[in-house]
């Protein structure tokens, strides 16, 4: 099927994705960021992390959701930083969060004990919060040096018109950016035009929902928003007959340099990167997993090392 035109694509999202009131402040707030740190030598990547809200009615009791825990793309924005990026983190609203992820589990009470006193002193316990020393004093330098910009959605809408405006933000830092797309996109979705503003009623009968095709915004943001920089999307597959393929057919459709093709139930430990001459399998070992490595690290550091030779290539 023949791509739709990018200007299509433009329409489509103005006219039937509701644009977030604050899109234009998060656009400068994005460009300063990149600036800022393009001009102090750092490159930067926008990551996307996270899954997306398809609201089913206008005024919303019911959406469809997803998966996605943004486990994928926490995790790569603190080794992104490690390796010297300064990090867009476009999330979804409670989806797992750097730093903080290693703790999203635990109740923060049973870590937490009351000394009383005057000055009501409370203290951690670093038995139940392992390693919280040495993870709070890395945010907090991350937070002083102001190396991630965090940014949230909530639904399909919110996320496509930040990707959009965060494309155009980093346009004037050219192969210098770096867009890692890691969150789990709808692919369907209700037009405003054709929802239902209201609670649908159960007393109706059974629901049969129609849904539309979500616009492939990448098509956009590779031919259009940001031509210089070095995109990277995410493909996902419960088949893993079939992931390869689907790979190498966004490639040739997109043109962007690589994909990260992974397996929902193997995710954690296999990944494969595909760009159009190369493919490299990234697997942890069970050795890797006693030492709690996280395939992150090595899918960061293949990509970043990627990102080097695509500069010097571009001559940038
Ligand atoms: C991924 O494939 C990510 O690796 C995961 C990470 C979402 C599986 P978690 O958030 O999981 O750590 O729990 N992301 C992209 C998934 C996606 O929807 N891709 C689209 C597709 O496969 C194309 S962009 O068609």
């Amino acid at each position: 099927m023949a791509e739709p035109r990018i200007s299509s694509i433009d329409g489509k999202l103005a006219e039937e994705f509701a644009v977030p009131s604050h899109v234009e402040e998060v656009k400068e707030k994005m460009a300063a960021f990149a600036e800022h740190h393009a001009a102090a030598g750092r490159r930067v990547v926008l990551i996307t992390s996270g899954g997306t809200k398809v609201p089913l009615e206008s005024r919303t009791v019911r959406f469809l959701d997803n998966f996605s825990s943004g486990r994928r793309g926490a995790s790569s924005a603190e080794y992104f930083i490690e390796t010297g990026y300064a990090v867009i983190f476009l999330h979804r609203h409670r989806s797992l969060y750097p730093y903080t992820r290693m703790f999203s589990t635990m109740n923060m009470l049973d870590a937490l004990k009351f000394r009383g006193g005057d000055t009501g002193e409370v203290v951690v316990n670093q038995q139940v919060l392992p390693n919280i020393a040495k993870v709070l004093k890395r945010y907090q330098e991350v937070k002083e040096n102001r190396l991630l910009l965090p940014i949230e959605f909530n639904t399909l809408s919110e996320y496509l018109h930040l990707l959009k405006a965060a494309a155009q933000a980093l346009s004037t830092i050219g192969s210098k950016a770096m867009f890692y797309l890691a969150a789990a996109v709808s692919d369907f979705y209700i037009p405003a035009s054709e929802m239902p503003e209201h609670k649908i009623q159960s007393s109706n009968g059974p629901l049969q929902l129609s849904m539309n095709m979500v616009p492939k915004i990448l098509s956009p943001l590779v031919k259009d928003w940001a031509p210089q920089a070095f995109v990277i999307s995410f493909k996902l597959e419960t088949d893993a007959s079939i992931l390869l393929d689907k790979a190498r057919r966004a490639l040739e459709t997109y043109r962007h340099q690589a994909v990260v093709a992974n397996v929902l139930d193997s995710r954690r430990g296999y990944v494969v990167v595909v760009t159009p001459e190369t493919q490299a399998e990234l697997i942890l070992t069970e050795e890797d997993e006693k030492n709690e490595v996280e395939i992150e690290v090595r899918i960061v550091s293949n990509l970043t090392s990627a990102h080097n030779k695509f500069i010097t290539q571009q001559g940038g």
